[in-house]
């Protein structure tokens, strides 16, 4: 019996009342791993029985800055005892501070805050729809929005219309029209949807995250990028999970050089303490909504704007992109390193990785992930058969090596 078996209420551990209260009073839409955190800090969380892991999922993304970053926290509390909503009705004086911030930090003439990913890319379809009729002249509610098979943009309706993978959409139908899907990472298959005159915007994954960290061809996103330029199509970049240093750069699309048209993030722009999502454009795109076609109540809320500062702030001055492309490096070489026949492929771009675990004598890589865990490192399988390691992107050298031995260690006992 291992240790974390032994701290016992009425003949249970915290860890299985845990599990059994989210069983009987929360929806089934999720299957965590049986672990159940109560504390983080930096690259580590610790569960109910005291036991340390190291995070390589970092909430997908969110917590590229580390679990309660000092000064994002302190940002968060301190605007919470000050001012923490005052709706879309009233100014507030961070607002325009925050706009101003982020939009020269990206480079775009005007921002769109809103709080899920989700809203995050249901507002730049709302966008690119609205620009189309606007700007582009195509006939009301014909315009198409292509996008990409294997794509993960959210759990809307309007979103998983978009989805080709049947767990996100099957029987959630009717679905919103107006979508094209194309192969991923095939910009032949692009430049050929984009002859139809109808389609107003190519939205995309710069990497594809649930897919399992899908990394496209050198030279894919530019391609893409001057064809839809070409047909005056809206290139959309949702750099939810992509963005913000993660892959090494502060963009995705900054290892191409390319420029979206509009920009989705959200995840790590609250650095992983408060639903914060962005949408930026320049004006042509983005003074096509006018007052009272589009918003949210908690959207550009005080502390969501004074979060992401220091969020944005944090990834900059602690070089977050240096850090996650040299560590980065280390970890795609160290993975690929490892000899072991269940790993059947090890691919990423910076601190967002994957492994494509071959399944052997009935064990996958969901057992893998639990062996992980025994061993003191978390990670998700995605897919049934695909490992993320994603970190916090402030995670040192050595910790790095202390994870890779963890890697290594769990698969020989497979
Ligand atoms: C879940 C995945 C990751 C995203 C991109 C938009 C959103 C996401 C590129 C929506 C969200 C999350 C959601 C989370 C699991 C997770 C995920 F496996 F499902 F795909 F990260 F890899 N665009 N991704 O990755 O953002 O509305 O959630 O804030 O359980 O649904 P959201």
């Amino acid at each position: 019996m291992p240790n974390s078996m032994k701290t016992t209420v009425l003949d249970k551990t915290r860890t299985e009342l845990a599990i059994e209260k989210e069983d009987r009073y929360g929806a089934h839409n999720y299957h965590p791993l049986p672990v159940v955190l109560e504390r983080g800090e930096g690259v580590y969380v610790w569960d109910v029985e005291g036991k340390r892991y190291f995070d390589f999922l970092s909430a997908y993304s969110a917590l590229n800055q580390g679990h309660g970053h000092p000064r994002i926290v302190k940002a968060l509390v301190e605007q919470a005892q000050k001012l923490a909503l005052t709706s879309r009705a009233f100014h507030n004086n961070l607002l325009g501070e925050y706009e101003e911030f982020i939009t020269r930090f990206f480079g775009f003439d005007k921002v769109l805050p809103m709080n899920s990913g989700a809203e995050g890319v249901e507002t730049a379809m709302k966008l690119a729809r609205r620009w189309a009729y606007e700007k582009k002249g195509i006939p009301e509610n014909q315009a198409k929005i292509i996008v990409c098979e294997g794509n993960f943009h959210g759990r809307t309706i309007s979103i998983i219309s978009a989805s080709t993978d049947p767990d996100s959409y099957g029987r959630f139908g009717p679905f919103t029209p107006g979508f094209v899907k194309i192969p991923y990472n095939d910009a032949a298959a692009l430049r050929k949807a984009l002859e139809d005159p109808l389609v107003a915007a190519f939205l995309v994954e710069p990497i594809q995250g649930e897919a399992g960290v899908v990394v496209p061809d050198e030279g894919y996103l530019a391609a893409c990028s001057a064809a839809c330029r070409e047909k005056q199509v809206l290139f959309i970049a949702d750099e939810i999970q992509s963005g913000l240093a993660r892959t090494g750069k502060m963009l995705a699309c900054d290892h191409e050089d390319v420029r979206p048209d509009i920009l989705i993030l959200g995840k790590a722009l609250s650095g992983g303490v408060y639903p914060v999502s962005a949408v930026l454009a320049d004006d042509p795109i983005m003074l096509c909504i006018q007052p009272g076609q589009h918003g949210s109540t908690y959207g550009g809320n005080p502390i969501a704007a004074r979060v992401a500062m220091e969020a944005l702030s944090v990834l900059k001055e602690e070089r977050l992109a240096e850090n996650s492309e040299r560590l980065g490096a280390l970890l795609l070489s160290g993975l690929k390193a490892i000899d072991h026949p269940m790993i059947r492929l090890v691919r990423g771009k910076g601190l967002f990785c994957a492994m494509v675990i071959e399944p052997t004598g009935g064990k996958d890589a969901w057992d893998v992930c639990l062996a992980l865990k025994e061993n003191g490192l978390l990670a998700k399988p995605t897919h049934g058969d695909i490992i993320r390691f994603a970190p916090p992107l402030i995670i040192n050298e050595s910790q790095l090596e202390e994870c890779l031995e963890i890697i290594r260690k769990t698969l020989r006992q497979f």
